[in-house]
């Protein structure tokens, strides 16, 4: 059999893409550069959170950060992998990432200004990331779809610890409900954002759904996001910033306002409020650990020099 034709049928018995088969270089090639995209935005993810480590009120909220940390430094690793699965250099990828070459979540773009972040964060935005992310379980390329798996059990340990952080203080002072609301308003609409442009202007969406690789377009995912957030809204006793948010009975969904497409792009095109800083962290670790980098290989080769001498 032709192997496009045997592409075309492994995509629709819904059956998964393995490594060694055959696929056409625009699937590899969008796979490559979605899987890239998400492991940077889990590098980079862990620098908004990772800055309220020594911050943290009590010893159990700062253990909570740090594993929560640790986890996002493993789902970019475990990505990495996926990404090295299709042919890509994980090397190659990093330094796309610290050149500006290559794209990461524009939600981590934003400063965290107070403890109240971290649990807004949890809540919206590894909320939105499970809703996006889930269904990527089911992706048509089998390494991919199966990090996701553990990637969505660990996020969703991250949305509880925040939305638990956020009812302690809702139950706390008027001052900590103040900045549960004021974190509320800074990252509703970043978070709508994350679901990326609408699907009138996706570049990508049709031909990664058409490849199963996407399960949802953008606008749905966005709409199932708003419509499991608001009651958590309600029941967390905040306000989303939006004062056209409203039930539509008809539709049997939520209506909400114009997302600000205008500041997405900015952000995406590196002129976020953050961008500049978060790419020159992320560079400055990198050359602080070239040393380690370094050792390792000098370490394997020497292993591999006693190996072939044995
Ligand atoms: N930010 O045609 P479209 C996380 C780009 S990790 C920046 O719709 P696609 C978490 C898009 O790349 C969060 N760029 O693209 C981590 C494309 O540009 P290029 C990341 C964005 O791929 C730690 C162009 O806009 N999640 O949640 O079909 C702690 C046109 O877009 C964004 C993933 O990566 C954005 N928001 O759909 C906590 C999940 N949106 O490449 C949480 C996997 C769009 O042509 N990725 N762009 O230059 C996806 O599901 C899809 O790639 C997206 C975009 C829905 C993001």
């Amino acid at each position: 059999m032709n192997l496009q034709t045997h592409f075309d049928r492994t995509i629709e018995k819904d059956q998964r893409i393995e490594p060694r088969d055959w696929m056409p270089d625009a699937y590899r090639a969008t796979l490559v550069r979605m899987i890239a995209q998400h492991a940077h935005s889990e590098i980079i993810g862990m620098q908004p959170e990772g800055n309220w480590i020594t911050r943290a009120p009590s010893l159990r909220r700062k253990a909570i950060l740090l594993a929560k940390v640790q986890d996002e430094a493993g789902h970019g690793l475990y990505l990495y992998s996926a990404a090295e699965t299709l042919g890509a250099d994980r090397d190659e990828l990093v330094e796309k990432l610290i050149a500006g070459k290559q794209k990461y979540s524009s939600i981590f773009n934003y400063p965290t200004l107070t403890f109240a972040d971290v649990g807004v964060i949890g809540w919206l935005v590894d909320g939105a990331a499970i809703c996006n992310q889930v269904p990527l379980c089911r992706s048509s390329y089998g390494p991919y779809a199966r990090a996701m798996i553990r990637i969505c059990k660990e996020e969703s340990f991250h949305q509880r610890q925040g939305y638990e952080l956020l009812m302690t203080m809702m139950k706390g002072t008027e001052e900590q409900r103040r900045m549960v609301q004021d974190a509320t308003n800074r990252w509703w609409w970043p978070s709508l954002m994350m679901f990326g442009p609408p699907d009138a202007e996706s570049a990508h969406t049709e031909r990664s759904m058409a490849w199963k690789i996407k399960r949802h377009t953008n606008d749905e995912l966005r709409q199932k996001f708003v419509d499991m957030t608001v009651p958590q809204a309600e029941a967390l006793g905040v306000t989303l910033p939006d004062p056209q948010l409203r039930w539509n009975a008809e539709r049997g969904h939520y209506d909400f306002g114009e997302i600000d497409w205008a500041e997405f792009k900015r952000v995406i095109s590196g002129n976020g409020p953050c961008n500049a800083q978060r790419l020159a962290r992320r560079r400055a670790a990198h050359d602080n650990g070239a040393w380690v980098r370094e050792a390792a290989a000098a370490h394997a080769a020497k292993r591999a020099e006693r190996t072939v001498a044995a």
